[in-house]
């Protein structure tokens, strides 16, 4: 049986349905600090469960028979610089009860997530290694930087099989965003087809590293599916897919709607996406366990604009 704490949210929702469709939905349990949906909710196996209570997640391992726990409930960037000590008590604490409990040998396998934004002012922003200066100067990049360290310690220390990845800004149709700082580039394409323009509050030139959710959501599924042997970092793994500027994906828009029209107004978010790089080199998890992206800023922006056009409101 398969767990995923913070089902509800951007990556959750779909990653649960992906899981459902490869495992069948009996074996795959979602689960939220509350009710999302309620069509997702009816959608198979629901538990409203605190990710911050270590009894009640270990109740629900055990009341299931879990063995791969999916941990995604967290704080993101732009929420957790207004709400720094509930950020890393959810980011970290979540974190070592799940791990305490595949210490203790009732988990076999943890996914968790981690971000560019463990990459801080200091690091190379060009084709960011693997390895490299990491001073992150956000309570997230903070939370996610310790970690990736935690997780490594506790796969070299204690034999937790946990797997890892630097997730870059995901840009989905199916699901809102919560709280980042990429997520810009999903409703640009809400507004592109609801109003005819948008106000970006990043500025126009600013660089960073992106992925389609399908491709987000495939890399979670291979990694976790990779042969142990071949998951040789266990930190985190630096993920890519393409990288671009607010005006580049206002132009990749305009080739479906030539009237759009986008203007910028920089808010807060700018400071967060300046000490992010913002391109990636993520040879480390094509070499490992063989990562390779489909979609780049054409083709999302082609499957964006053709899904959400029958739903936007
Ligand atoms: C955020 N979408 O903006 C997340 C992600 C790299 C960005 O971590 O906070």
């Amino acid at each position: 049986k398969i767990l995923i704490i913070g089902a509800c949210g951007q990556i959750g929702t779909e990653l649960t349905a992906k899981l459902r469709s490869i495992y069948g939905t009996d074996e795959v349990v979602a689960s939220d600090v509350r009710k999302g949906d309620a069509e997702f909710v009816a959608s198979g196996p629901f538990e409203v469960v605190n990710a911050l209570d270590f009894n009640q997640v270990q109740a629900i391992i055990e009341k299931h028979g879990v063995e791969d726990v999916y941990l995604m409930a967290a704080l993101l960037s732009a929420t957790a610089e207004k709400n720094p000590a509930f950020a890393w008590d959810l980011n970290m604490n979540s974190l070592f009860h799940v791990l305490n409990i595949a210490k203790a040998g009732k988990i076999k396998k943890i996914f968790w997530p981690s971000s560019i934004a463990v990459f801080g002012p200091t690091t190379p922003k060009q084709n960011t290694p693997q390895y490299t200066v990491m001073e992150p100067s956000t309570v997230y990049g903070i939370s996610k930087q310790s970690g990736e360290r935690w997780c490594e310690y506790y796969h070299n220390i204690y034999g937790v099989d946990v797997r890892s990845i630097r997730y870059p800004g995901l840009i989905s149709w199916s699901t809102l965003p919560g709280g980042g700082t990429t997520d810009y580039a999903v409703d640009i394409y809400h507004k592109a087809l609801s109003d005819g323009k948008y106000t970006c509050f990043l500025s126009e030139e600013t660089r960073l590293p992106m992925m389609y959710m399908d491709d987000a959501i495939r890399a979670t599924v291979e990694i976790m599916q990779a042969p142990a042997e071949n998951v040789k970092i266990r930190s985190a793994y630096n993920l890519s897919a393409m990288d671009f500027t607010p005006e580049e994906i206002a132009d990749a828009i305009k080739k479906h709607i030539p009237d759009f029209t986008i203007d910028y107004t920089p808010d807060f978010r700018q400071k967060i996406a300046d000490s992010w790089p913002q391109s990636i080199d993520d040879s480390s998890a094509r070499q490992d366990w063989g990562w390779k992206h489909n979609f780049d800023l054409e083709a999302m922006t082609a499957d964006m604009l053709e899904h959400l056009a029958g739903k936007v409101d």
